[in-house]
């Protein structure tokens, strides 16, 4: 175990116990050393303190979802990016399904072994992680989830890529406006235990309430495990199911480029709008070729720096990751820390064929 280790459980300790019990258990800690901390249970509760130097030397390892997606590889880059330049240093490990939750649970404890100062997660499903993040923390790692969270009791704070309220609502409020307010749509998800993707849904289907949607009808949520070829294969799937579908959402950048390749070579080009969430890169040929209208996004390689400076400012100990902590992130600029310790880039960008051409990602 290590030393920050021992002193967090002593510390917790003293926070449940008599302070003499945890004096006792502790050794080492004296009753002066607990009174100058500010008392055992504001150290346990840990304290910011926003003035505290950034290390140098730290190990921050990047868990995607996925290694093999692009969306992925320009956020860890991005993570890589901002740590290199803070003297920090990088590794990255990873799946390569988005369905492989096993397989990310034994990445956390991989880290945890290889003792990372912090870890930065896109979680694949949001409790299956919790008990190796927690061993994680007990062991004195920094957790931080960025793109996908867990549970907020699983980590120190989330790197949310926008509010996901906004991103949800505005998903629907696309492609509405692309069909006219009217008919069938259907919406193609990743994984089904995705949580940032689940609750992009669950907004979607507020938004729908709204009676300005009266006339249009979510008639199935399909599933294509960010992989091209099933995303695909939903993508005609659902058209053999509701030949009468005007429009699909897929708020996955693998799932809307497959879903784009369909429909480009199909007869219901330009005729099924397609929107939701992609890349520019991705993108660019299914908006010439007039498959797709308009699709958003934030900048992953954003979300990574910003991912890759929280872990920095938390194993600092300028953040701990509660509401109202300030940080700052480089050239980013200063972040505050929200509800539940989550912490928003920003607002995403609206693509389209006026557009798209002035980003690169
Ligand atoms: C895919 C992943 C990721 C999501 C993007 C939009 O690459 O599912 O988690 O944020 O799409």
């Amino acid at each position: 175990m290590r030393r920050a280790s021992i002193r967090r459980t002593c510390a917790a300790l003293a926070a449940v116990t008599s302070l003499a019990l945890a004096v006792t258990a502790c050794g080492g800690t004296t009753k002066n050393d607990v009174k100058n901390d500010g008392g055992a249970a504001a150290s346990s509760a840990g304290k910011a303190d926003p003035n505290a130097a950034t290390k140098k030397g730290l190990t921050v390892g990047f868990l995607p979802k996925q290694v093999n997606n692009p969306y992925f590889t320009s956020a860890d880059n991005g993570g890589k990016k901002a740590l290199e330049a803070l003297g920090e240093k990088y590794k990255e490990v990873g799946p390569s399904s988005a369905t492989d939750t096993s397989g990310q649970v034994s990445y956390v404890n991989t880290l945890t072994q290889q003792q990372v100062n912090a870890m930065a997660v896109s979680a694949q499903d949001p409790g299956a992680l919790c008990t190796a993040l927690k061993q994680a923390m007990k062991n004195g790692i920094k957790v931080v989830t960025y793109d996908s969270d867990t549970k907020p009791d699983c980590r120190n704070a989330f790197v949310s890529q926008a509010s996901a309220e906004d991103l949800g609502r505005t998903e629907v409020q696309l492609l509405a406006k692309q069909i006219g307010y009217k008919g069938e749509i259907a919406i193609l998800s990743a994984a089904q235990t995705a949580t940032n993707q689940n609750t992009w849904i669950d907004f979607m289907k507020q938004e729908l309430k709204d009676p300005k949607y009266k006339d249009i009808k979510l008639v199935k949520v399909a599933y294509g495990n960010d992989d091209a070829q099933a995303s695909f294969q939903q993508t005609q799937g659902l058209l053999q199911q509701y030949p009468n579908l005007k429009g699909i959402i897929s708020p996955t950048t693998v799932g809307i480029k497959a879903a784009a390749q369909y429909l480009s070579g199909s007869k219901y080009k330009g005729k099924v709008k397609l929107s939701g969430l992609g890349t520019p890169n991705d993108m660019r040929k299914y908006v010439k070729n007039g498959t797709v209208d308009a699709f958003e996004l934030w900048d992953p390689a954003k979300l990574g720096e910003l991912a890759a400076h929280t872990a920095v400012a938390l194993s600092s100990g300028q953040i701990t990751g509660k509401e109202g902590e300030t940080f700052k992130a480089g050239d980013m600029g200063t972040y505050t820390i929200g509800k539940d310790g989550v912490i928003n880039l920003g607002k995403p960008t609206v693509f389209d064929a006026k557009n798209i051409d002035q980003f690169n990602f």
